[in-house]
């Protein structure tokens, strides 16, 4: 039955009022939370404050930066080195564990999927783990690639999976990726790239995960980039919980004058890290996840992040 032009136009209504209210309500629970932020802070001794101070202005959150401080065990007889070890090491402890790649030789193959947002690296990310299974461990690779929204897209994948000397599927449906999963079967590995996602964009990012989902994939990982905005990142991770992933790659680690941020919002994640990536080119810009890498390079300052 055809909707009156009165209802039609009180949905939207109201949903721009509940809108308006929630926006409301978040700037309201913020400003509290600035407030009772500072509150703590201005109880800080003079050491403590000093050492809030240095974080706020290398990027860390300032509740987090009181918070680290706080369990901090350092004292005025105590040089400048120490004090910042001890704010090293309580960073490093806060960042997610690491998790290993997969080692495991059986009969089925490991399935490896990358999510995210647009133009984060998934794919480029996707070709460095080729080079580190295929050509380093000399491991057999198939790709597989949700993305049929960009032509390039197929045809990116499509060229590296020549460069591997691997086969290429298409799955943009369900359907097409319990076949594409099916002809890859004799692969060790079975890498699924995805198509980039607005973190806003729960209907796509659903789309991608029911497709995921017939894939099973062994890990599944978000690639954050380290070059996005802590707001954009926070969306990112809410964002994508729908496809399950259960591992966080960051990206773009020589792109970032954010670190601080980067690291802020990943102590508050609770997801594992899997891998860091800081270039472009395939053959090295890859590595390891390794939180103490991140917060060196926190106080490296003015030197690039590099290995
Ligand atoms: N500086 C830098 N650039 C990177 C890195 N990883 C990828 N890129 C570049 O970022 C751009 C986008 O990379 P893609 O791999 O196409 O990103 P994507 O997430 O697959 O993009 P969509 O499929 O459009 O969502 C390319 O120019 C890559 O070379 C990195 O670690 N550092
Ligand atoms: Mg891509």
């Amino acid at each position: 039955m055809k909707k009156s032009s009165q209802q039609q136009e009180h949905k939207p209504q109201k949903q721009t009022a509940a809108k308006r209210i929630e926006l409301g309500v978040a700037e309201i629970r913020n400003l509290v939370t600035e407030f009772l932020d500072q509150e703590t802070a201005g109880r800080l001794s003079p050491i403590l404050a000093k050492a809030q101070r240095t974080l706020v202005k290398k990027g860390i959150d300032s509740s987090l930066a009181t918070d680290i401080v706080q369990t901090l065990d350092i004292n005025s007889s105590m040089s400048n080195e120490e004090i910042q070890k001890n704010m090293m090491n309580e960073l490093i402890r806060r960042l997610p564990e690491v998790v290993p790649p997969s080692n495991r030789y059986s009969m089925e193959p490991t399935v490896i999927a990358l999510v995210g947002p647009t133009g984060v690296g998934k794919t480029t990310t996707i070709a460095k783990l080729a080079t580190k299974y295929w050509l380093q461990q000399g491991r057999s690779v198939a790709f597989i690639t949700a993305d049929t929204y960009r032509v390039a897209a197929v045809d990116q994948l499509g060229q590296y999976a020549k460069l591997f000397e691997s086969k290429m599927e298409v799955a943009g449906t369900v359907e097409q990726m319990e076949e594409a999963m099916e002809a890859s079967q004799s692969a060790d590995i079975i890498l699924i790239d995805t198509a980039g996602r607005s973190a806003i964009d729960g209907d796509r990012i659903q789309e991608t995960s029911n497709i995921l989902k017939v894939a099973n994939p062994t890990e599944t990982h978000l690639v954050l980039s380290a070059a996005s905005s802590r707001t954009a990142t926070k969306k990112a991770a809410d964002g994508f919980a729908s496809t399950g992933y259960d591992r966080v790659i960051v990206s773009k680690l020589d792109e970032t004058e954010m670190l601080g941020e980067m690291i802020s919002t990943l102590c508050a994640l609770n997801k594992p890290l899997s891998w860091f990536t800081d270039g472009q080119d395939i053959s090295m810009h890859f590595d390891l996840a390794r939180p103490s890498k991140l917060v060196e390079s926190l106080w490296a300052q003015d030197r690039p992040i590099t290995r």
